[in-house]
């Protein structure tokens, strides 16, 4: 079998499975927002990372109906937590340059979002700089139609992309997550500290959102904390979890 017909059987067979990574609000203490990440549960070569096939599926084009996949899986799911009776919380869900490229894009979130019936304000796309960075006109068109439709924007790995930071004027975004390559350092490298504090202060003053990823040590967590970020997602907080060892850790609506 070719990569594609690999991959568009491991659609039509249903082992693509998301992973729900949860965002935590250190003010509240709440879980605002889960990210939902994928994984292939290969018949034989057990679970796969999105690392060994979305970039062989962004190449074959399959992207396309495996990132509407997880997009509808992702919003149905939060719904259920939502019927279910839990605080409702955003779901973020990854998009890849090939995805956000496509011309029908908007349409596929509008048709996702009635069809699941999720309150656009619950989902969030990730987007990274590269995309923000191609295209310009074209790129802030297709993200103000995004944001008509009541969804959030935001910028993944934000540090990362060796962009012109002007775009961050011009696009209606609401979030930079800032890289977890500066969070790694950032308790014993000086350096590593003042790009995280700025992403943290300019985020601020743009009156954007700002969230720390990959967060895996107290230390961390509390310069950050110090440092004004207060919604964090990491190993500190917890991996990425099958939805019912996610659901556990919920809150119900008091
Ligand atoms: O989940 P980690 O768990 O291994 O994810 C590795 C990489 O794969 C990350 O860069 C993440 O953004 C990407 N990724 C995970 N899930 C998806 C997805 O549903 N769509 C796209 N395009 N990328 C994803
Ligand atoms: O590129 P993106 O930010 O979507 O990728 C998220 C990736 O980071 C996923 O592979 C996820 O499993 C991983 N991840 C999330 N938190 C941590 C962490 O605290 N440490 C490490 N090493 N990886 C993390
Ligand atoms: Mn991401
Ligand atoms: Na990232």
């Amino acid at each position: 079998l070719s990569v594609e017909q690999e991959l568009r059987k491991a659609v039509e067979r249903n082992e693509l499975v998301l992973m729900y990574q949860p965002q935590v609000d250190l003010i509240s203490d709440q879980i605002t927002g889960v990210e939902a990440l994928v994984r292939w549960q290969h018949p034989s070569r057990g679970l796969v990372p999105p690392l060994e096939f979305i970039p062989l599926a962004e190449e074959t084009g399959m992207i396309v109906p495996i990132g509407e996949w997880v997009l509808r899986t992702a919003c149905r799911q939060n719904v259920e937590w939502q019927m279910a009776g839990y605080t409702p919380m955003r779901v973020a869900v990854n998009l890849s340059a090939y995805q956000f490229k496509q011309s029908n894009i908007v349409q596929t979130v509008a048709e996702i979002l009635r069809e699941t019936g999720l309150n656009p304000k619950y989902l969030e796309l990730e987007i990274t700089e590269s995309i923000a960075m191609q295209n310009a006109e074209q790129v802030i068109q297709t993200l103000e139609a995004l944001k008509l439709l009541g969804i959030q924007i935001s910028i993944d790995d934000f540090g990362t992309g060796y962009s012109s930071l002007s775009y961050l004027r011009n696009f209606p975004i609401d979030r930079l997550k800032i890289d977890k390559t500066f969070v790694d350092n950032i308790t014993d490298s000086a350096g590593d500290a003042v790009i995280a504090e700025s992403i943290i202060a300019m985020a601020k003053s743009l009156k954007l959102e700002v969230i720390a990823e990959g967060v895996e040590t107290k230390e961390q967590y509390q310069f950050l904390k110090s440092s004004g970020c207060h919604e964090m997602q990491g190993y500190f907080f917890s991996k990425p979890l099958p939805v019912d060892r996610l659901t556990s850790k919920l809150s119900r609506l008091s």
